[in-house]
């Protein structure tokens, strides 16, 4: 079998220890390989003038360079009776390496969302924007100031290395910068090489060579998406245990010495397929940090060859960890990267949740996180967060950063500055997202309806109405502004990480949700299902009783998930393959 290009593909570069024929392998991979490095047709596709799309297998390849093709759900039905196309339109990931961007890069990133993306920008829970509602004809120039703003968009979906992540708060040091620049290299390092974004996007120049295109990853990528993300402890703000491959920050003060690292973690599953499961990672031991890049690149090639590449639902890296063992792993891991891992070195999280306001840092610059409910910046009736922020990146003289938890911090402001960025805060009513409750200020939703096309029942734009009337039942049980880290998302995938929050919903209808129960504070245990398919009213009337209990019997200091552990109201969960049983 051959390419557009004409090379062989039967069998994948560099993925030595795939041995079986790729026909029969899942269709994904015959696509990958026979894509000529991701140009498959897209060039052509963007310029064709009879539909808002472009063609199937181009969707599937356009991921790997950031952009997905979508419809706006709420007009399927109305454009289904006109007999019109879908209302098609892409939406456009940034790779934004643990979440920073410089306020030069807001001001152009927030110029494109008003001209082509609705005016709204999503910041999203790995840290990074996302562009909704961005029409194919202007799909092209949108990736073009992307890349005006020293941004790209590559690896931000599709089977390679995604956004990785990196821990912000609460006081942005020497250590967070340290810990950032590694999180920054390592991403440089592990995307994928090919000129086709170049030459599609950027009408980049088609280079002759006789180098390998991918020489890290061969012609078939990864068999699924893979994450990598930085914490530093005592906060687990990117929930490291969820991270397909975890770094843990080990250091004295602000002397950053290595990471303990973490492997097979995930949420993402489907309802009744126990096959599936989401997994907490386990730290498997601990590496200096100059040998970050060696095992950085070590743990994606042994994914890279013998991750499932038959069935894309046990495609992820935490299935190759539970179908091999973790012995297995070790061995091959020390063995490609030459060196053995050293013994994990103590550490604790206390919590994964964002401290609000200002902070000062140990450089005596000062740091204010602000709470956006869900990510979504756009001017709201009683609060302009898009032109607020716009203003404050006008004046701001240091940077932003994007928080695991869809916040933002307006970071390194001199202390002569700071009055200034208050003054912008209050004149748009900015601050007063800090007014909200702590359920609101401990929760996250996934974008869901109306972009995303697998979303079964509404998040984003529910979850805030949900809170408020959960916040009711605290305060008639005297529990007034008690913190529940609360996540929802609109499909069982596990985009805002629900299966670790103390109270989840993940949706299985229009009105419809599966109810968990049970995750850790700082994101060290999975949750359990406690009910299955519910609408809103059977949720408040369970969260009635539930609380109510809470309230009388709760411990001193005891939070939410660990008192329906210790009331019997649900079982632990011990492991991954324990979560469906
Ligand atoms: Fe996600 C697919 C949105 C973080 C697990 N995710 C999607 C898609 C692209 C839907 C699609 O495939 O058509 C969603 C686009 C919606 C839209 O309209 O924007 C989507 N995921 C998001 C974001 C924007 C949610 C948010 O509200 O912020 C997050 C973007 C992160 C980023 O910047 O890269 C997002 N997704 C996550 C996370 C959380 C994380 O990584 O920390 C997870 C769970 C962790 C994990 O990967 O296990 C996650 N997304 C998924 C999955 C399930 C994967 C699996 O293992 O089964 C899918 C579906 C898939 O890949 O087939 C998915
Ligand atoms: Fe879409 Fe489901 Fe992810 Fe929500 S969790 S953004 S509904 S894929």
């Amino acid at each position: 079998m051959t390419d557009q290009s004409g090379d062989d593909i039967t069998t994948p570069d560099r993925s030595a220890d795939i041995s079986q024929p790729i026909e029969t392998l899942d269709p994904n991979e015959r696509l990958k390989a026979g894509s000529n490095y991701l140009r498959g047709t897209i060039a052509s596709g963007l310029t064709e003038p009879v539909t808002g799309s472009v063609v199937d297998d181009d969707t599937k390849l356009m991921k790997f360079h950031g952009v997905y093709q979508q419809d706006d759900r709420d007009l399927r039905d109305e454009r289904r009776k006109q007999k019109l196309e879908p209302a098609y339109q892409f939406m456009i990931r940034v790779r934004l390496a643990g979440g920073v961007c410089t306020p030069d890069q807001w001001l152009k990133l927030a110029g494109l969302a008003q001209k082509y993306g609705g005016s709204s920008l999503r910041m999203t829970t790995r840290q990074t924007f996302q562009f909704h509602g961005i029409v194919k004809s202007n799909l092209k120039t949108t990736m073009q100031g992307i890349n005006d703003a020293l941004l790209d968009t590559i690896a931000a979906c599709g089977d390679d290395t995604r956004g990785i992540m990196s821990s912000v708060n609460p006081h942005l040091s020497a250590l967070h910068r340290e810990v950032y620049e590694l999180a920054a290299l390592t991403s440089d390092h592990v995307i994928p090489r090919t000129r086709a974004y170049h030459e599609i996007w950027l009408d980049g120049e088609k280079r002759i060579s006789s180098e390998p295109e991918e020489p890290l990853y061969g012609k078939t990528y990864l068999p699924r998406k893979f994450k990598y993300g930085f914490a530093i402890p005592p906060v687990n703000d990117i929930d490291v245990f969820t991270q397909d491959v975890g770094l843990i920050a080990i250091a004295s003060g602000e002397t950053l010495h290595g990471f303990n690292v973490t492997v097979g973690g995930g949420m993402g599953r489907t309802d009744r397929a126990p096959a599936t499961y989401p997994r907490l990672g386990d730290v498997i031991g601990y590496i200096p940090k100059e040998r970050v890049i060696e095992f950085a690149e070590a743990v994606l090639t042994i994914q890279r060859d013998y991750g499932n590449r038959k069935d894309r639902a046990r495609a992820r890296f935490k299935y190759t960890i539970d179908d091999k063992g973790l012995d297995w792993f070790k061995a091959e891991l020390d063995r490609r990267q030459g060196f053995a891992l050293e013994e994990a070195r103590p550490f604790s999280f206390e919590t994964n949740g964002d401290e609000y306001g200002w902070a000062r840092g140990s450089d005596g610059l000062w740091h204010y996180t602000l709470f956006i409910e869900n990510g979504r910046v756009r001017d709201f009736t009683q609060r302009q967060l898009m032109t607020g922020l716009c203003e404050i990146a006008r004046i701001h003289k240091g940077e932003f950063r994007l928080t695991p938890n869809q916040n933002l911090v307006i970071a390194k402001v001199a202390e002569a500055d700071r009055a200034h960025i208050e003054e912008v805060l209050a004149a748009h009513h900015l601050g007063d997202t800090m007014e909200r409750s702590a359920l609101h200020l401990n929760s996250m939703a996934c974008v869901s309806f109306p972009t995303c096309g697998l979303a079964m029942a509404e998040s984003e734009r529910y979850l805030p109405s949900l809170l408020d009337k959960i916040d009711g039942i605290l305060e008639n049980h005297g529990l007034s502004d008690f913190p529940i880290t609360t996540r929802m998302t609109g499909c069982p995938n596990g985009c805002a990480r629900p299966y670790v929050a103390e109270l989840a919903f993940t949706g299985r209808a229009p009105g419809k949700y599966n109810m968990y129960l049970g995750g850790g504070v700082y994101g060290q245990r999975l949750n359990r299902l406690y009910l299955e398919n519910i609408g809103e009213e059977r949720i408040l009337s369970e969260l009635e009783t539930i609380i109510g209990r809470f309230a009388r019997e709760k411990l001193e200091d005891e939070r939410f998930g660990d008192f329906v552990l210790r009331a019997g109201i649900v079982r632990e969960v011990t492991s991954g393959k324990d979560f469906n049983s």
